[in-house]
């Protein structure tokens, strides 16, 4: 890729809204993206290999556990700082805030809400430095939008459990050290549990051919009679609300994220609009492409009010799962709109490795996908306002 000139964009000068300590976060992070993140991602994107070479810079910007406390190894920042950072991981790459996110929300987030002290004092530390990498399995082959229907069991054995199914659409899975896994026992309830690399009947084979989050890698999860140590299980929480807990905090991540993408596409259409010059003048001065760079600002700006808003609620432990769900299915509606458009600023251009936008729109194709889908985030805003279920 060429050389990254990113700048972000700040209309309504939000950061006069930033304490601090979020500036100096929000721009270690911004930093480390451009000089360890973007002259490495689009080669891995088109390789398909997630760039381990990543995860110890992940560490080090507070991007595995910003909100857990520093006594586990997080970075015991409040939930400002903690979008700021996934924000700027994806205006690098969706696929590497993927990993942060999962590592993050849907890994150390359970186990430090629903575990138990030996559980946070043996796996918390080392998922904060890197050293272990984490994945989450909830998604099986028959159960993607309703996880509630899911398969996958668990046996009680007297001393341990004997877990069988599968998960399927698993990121970090093929490298992953820990899974944390949903499955229900025999009473039909789902709990959470945690299953180690090297468990005999445990096998996790990646997923190829895919055209977007080259970058993260993905992979299924296969339980063949995989006996799990009672004390793996998670304590705290069990049933559907459990796994659903740690969703909003990843959704939440990724309403940020989501503006990153966005940020750096109209970034690149704004400049490249500036200098291509046809019919003797820049595009930059058409009305047809001001008109597409001035929706893609207005959008941007909307977004970015609204999540600041988002993190004031939950940092206050006020923002209701509903109020996250909007703001992951708005903004990164908002942010497929804004990369579609940014790559017809570049003409034919746009679709060449040499920019970001067309990796961005491909990784976007997942972001609206996974954590709940576009659909699925209606469903919970029409739940929400009318009291009517219309899921099932
Ligand atoms: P429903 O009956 O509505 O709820 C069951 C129980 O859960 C509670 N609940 C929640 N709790 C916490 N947070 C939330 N967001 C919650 N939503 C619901 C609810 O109160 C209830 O509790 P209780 O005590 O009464 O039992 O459940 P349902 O079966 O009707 O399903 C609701 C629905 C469709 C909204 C839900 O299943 C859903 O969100 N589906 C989407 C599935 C999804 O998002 N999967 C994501 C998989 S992980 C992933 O994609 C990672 S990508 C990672 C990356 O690479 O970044
Ligand atoms: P389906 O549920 O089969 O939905 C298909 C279509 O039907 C969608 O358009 C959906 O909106 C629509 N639909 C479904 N139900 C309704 C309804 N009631 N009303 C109207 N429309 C409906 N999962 C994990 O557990 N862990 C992970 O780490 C993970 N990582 C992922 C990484 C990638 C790259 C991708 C693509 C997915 C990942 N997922 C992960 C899975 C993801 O969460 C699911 O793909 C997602 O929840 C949707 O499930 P599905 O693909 O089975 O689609």
């Amino acid at each position: 890729m060429s050389q990254d000139l990113f700048q972000a964009p700040d209309y309504y000068q939000l950061d006069d809204l930033l304490s601090e300590e979020h500036l100096l976060v929000r721009d270690a992070a911004r930093e480390w993206v451009k000089r360890a993140v973007s002259p490495i991602i689009e080669q891995a994107a088109q390789e398909a290999k997630f760039p381990t070479s990543i995860i110890s810079g992940l560490a080090e910007i507070g991007a595995f556990g910003p909100y857990i406390p520093e006594e586990y190894g997080g970075a015991g920042l409040d939930q400002i700082s903690y979008g700021l950072i996934m924000q700027e991981i994806e205006r690098g790459d969706s696929g590497v805030r993927s990993t942060a996110s999962v590592q993050s929300s849907l890994v150390m987030y359970p186990i430090w809400k629903y575990g138990n002290e030996a559980q946070k004092q043996k796996y918390l530390p080392k998922l904060a430095s890197g050293e272990f990498l984490g994945c989450f399995g909830l998604t099986e082959p028959n159960h993607g939008s309703n996880p509630g229907g899911m398969e996958t069991k668990i046996k009680d054995m007297g001393d341990h459990y004997l877990l069988n199914g599968a998960k399927m659409w698993i990121s970090n899975a093929p490298f992953a050290d820990i899974a944390v896994v949903w499955a229900k026992n025999e009473e039909g309830r789902i709990k959470g549990l945690i299953v180690e690399r090297g468990m005999e009947g445990f096998t996790t084979p990646e997923t190829h051919n895919k055209w977007s989050l080259r970058a993260s890698a993905t992979g299924e999860l296969i339980f063949d009679n995989v006996k799990i140590p009672k004390e793996n299980i998670l304590p705290n929480k069990d049933g559907l609300g459990a796994p659903l807990g740690c969703l909003d905090s990843a959704r939440y991540g990724i309403a940020w994220g989501a503006i990153g993408a966005a940020m750096d596409c109209y970034d690149t259409a704004l400049r490249y609009s500036k200098e291509r010059i046809q019919f003797d003048k820049p595009i930059a001065g058409t009305q047809l492409q001001q008109k597409k760079l001035a929706e893609m600002i207005t959008e941007i700006t909307k977004a970015q009010l609204l999540t600041w808003r988002l993190g004031v609620l939950k940092n206050e432990g006020r923002a209701t799962s509903a109020q996250i769900s909007m703001a992951k299915r708005n903004n990164v509606d908002m942010a497929l709109t804004i990369a579609r458009d940014a790559r017809q600023v570049l003409g034919a251009m746009g679709i060449t490795g040499e920019y970001s936008i067309m990796r961005h729109m491909m990784n976007l194709e997942s972001v609206v996908t996974y954590e709940g889908t576009h659909d699925i985030h209606l469903l919970i805003t029409g739940f929400d306002i009318t009291g009517i279920q219309a899921f099932k």
